[in-house]
């Protein structure tokens, strides 16, 4: 569906919602969006003196005090400040009004109520940005990068979050579009006119344009190795045997006892989940119950999560220790099934402290060599602090040397990017194939003409209902 047609639907109902969090809070902001927004607010606002205006009567962008009445005004429910955007520049793109009241659920709830009471309708997720989105003032990247921002939790989140938010993405994609309509009408010209102008010269520039189209495309692409881990974070699973000392590794990495240590084999037997930051980038750590073979129904069920989670993993921690040298070749066996399944892993060579430590790593060293792979060996002892930092240390180099993309390129964070970026360089690359080759100027140009509407998808210029529905139930209710 082509967006003006979306239009249409927009300037429906007037809508409210509670923009701040659930609970009791030093004030909260209410947001009233639509036409009807400032004869609800006359019935409900009465300026607190005569410096303040009626609601209808407020300039834009700016606030007035007062009290907020019931719907039969004859009952107060609270002094409130009232600000004013008008459209088309407010966040929606329509009238609009935000009432910051006192953080109390009854306030709350009542002001809301006396609202819908008056005819406004409880906004619905992401309506708000729904309607910017619809009323042209945010494109579908952006809205999707107003969701990232508020569930950033690390200053890179943050980051990306705000790349995408403020339209760099958009930019680009824009760029490359109106690139792709530059070549197709040059190609229009070798087809209407060859005489003229299908020179040698003209199909080689025409192709190198096609080419720099394809390095930028697949920048982006390549970008998202990183950017996705950006977006979620990193998930970082600690596995091994039981006892070789995983519980206390994700203890010393955290500086706190989250986990239970015992030297009881089998002492971890659910996912233990938590959350570090590394220079600004989210990190999911999990300790896991220690893989083994087991009639004990807990523990089974345990190791059955544990490999959910290493499934799941960005990069494993498989954790060797000193003692029961008899098991190091079980161990082994159990790091070439997770190479098979594709699976990035680092050896640490545990419990540093203990005689063995030098054995294990010299047999490691020499049966490492008779797997076709490399893989790193990174010591570790939980008792001094300096190993825990060199494994944090290796963490972040891990993550960086994720990067392939050139580092002027955008940096993709969402599937739905990939997925159409990916398909929209499949189309580019089959047209420079065709070029190669000789193949007829009209079958290149639909392969053009299809990569550049591929792409209108990305930004929400051509969407269907169902996508805009999908993304938007994503937000919260007040955004
Ligand atoms: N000497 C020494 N002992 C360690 C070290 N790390 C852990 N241990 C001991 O090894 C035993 C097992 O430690 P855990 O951290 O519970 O091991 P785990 O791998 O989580 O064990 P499960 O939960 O049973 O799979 C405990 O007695 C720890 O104190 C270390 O670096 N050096
Ligand atoms: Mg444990």
């Amino acid at each position: 569906m082509q967006k003006k047609d979306m239009i249409k639907h927009s300037t429906a109902a007037t809508i409210a919602a509670v923009s701040t969090p659930a609970g009791i809070s030093g004030i909260a902001v209410i947001r009233l969006s639509g036409s009807d927004s400032a004869e609800i607010c006359d019935h409900l606002f009465k300026p607190l003196s005569k410096r303040f205006k009626p609601a209808s009567q407020m300039e834009p962008y700016t606030v007035g005090v007062g009290y907020w009445y019931s719907a039969d005004q004859k009952k107060i429910i609270d002094q409130v400040v009232l600000t004013h955007f008008a459209a088309p520049n407010s966040y929606t793109g329509e009238d609009m009004y935000e009432i910051s009241c006192h953080g109390g659920q009854y306030i709350k709830q009542a002001i809301l109520e006396s609202l819908f009471d008056q005819g406004a309708m409880p906004a619905g997720p992401g309506e708000f940005s729904r309607r910017a989105f619809i009323n042209g003032k945010l494109d579908l990247t952006e809205a999707e990068g107003v969701m990232d921002m508020i569930s950033a939790e690390s200053s890179r989140q943050n980051q990306v979050a705000l790349q995408q938010l403020s339209g760099r993405i958009s930019e680009e994609i824009k760029s490359i579009r109106e690139n792709l309509y530059q070549i197709l009408a040059q190609m229009e010209m070798i087809i209407e006119f060859p005489e003229n102008e299908d020179t040698p010269e003209q199909r080689q520039k025409i192709l190198a344009e096609i080419k720099q189209i394809e390095k930028t495309l697949n920048s982006a692409v390549s970008s998202f190795a990183q950017g996705r881990i950006v977006r979620e974070g990193l998930h970082v699973v600690i596995a091994g045997r039981p006892n070789v000392g995983k519980s206390s590794l994700l203890n010393v990495i955290l500086g706190q006892e989250k986990a239970i240590v015992t030297s009881i084999p089998g002492t971890t037997r659910d996912i233990i989940e938590a959350h570090i930051t590394l220079e600004g980038l989210s990190v999911h750590l999990t300790d896991t119950a220690g893989l083994r073979t087991t009639e004990d129904v807990v523990e089974k069920e345990g190791i059955a999560r544990a490999y959910q989670a290493i499934a799941q993993a960005d990069l494993i921690i498989y954790l060797f220790s000193p003692e029961d040298e008899e098991l190091w070749q079980e161990d082994l066996a159990e790091v070439e099934n997770l190479i098979e399944q594709q699976k990035q892993i680092v050896l640490v060579a545990g419990k540093q402290d203990l005689p063995d430590h030098q054995k294990l790593l010299n047999w490691l060293e020499q049966n490492l060599t008779k797997l076709d792979h490399d893989l790193d060996i990174v010591d570790f002892s939980k008792f001094e602090d300096q190993k825990a930092e060199s494994l944090k240390k290796y963490i972040l180099d891990f993550f960086e040397s994720l990067e392939d993309a050139e580092s002027d390129s955008i940096m993709i964070t969402h599937l739905r990017h990939r997925q159409i970026l990916q398909k929209t360089l499949d189309r580019v690359r089959q047209a420079e194939d065709g070029f190669a080759q000789a193949i007829h100027l009209d079958l290149i140009s639909g392969l053009l003409q299809a990569a550049a509407e591929e792409l209108a998808e990305l930004t929400g210029d051509q969407v269907s209902e169902e996508l805009i529905e999908t993304i938007f139930s994503e937000f919260c209710v007040g955004k």
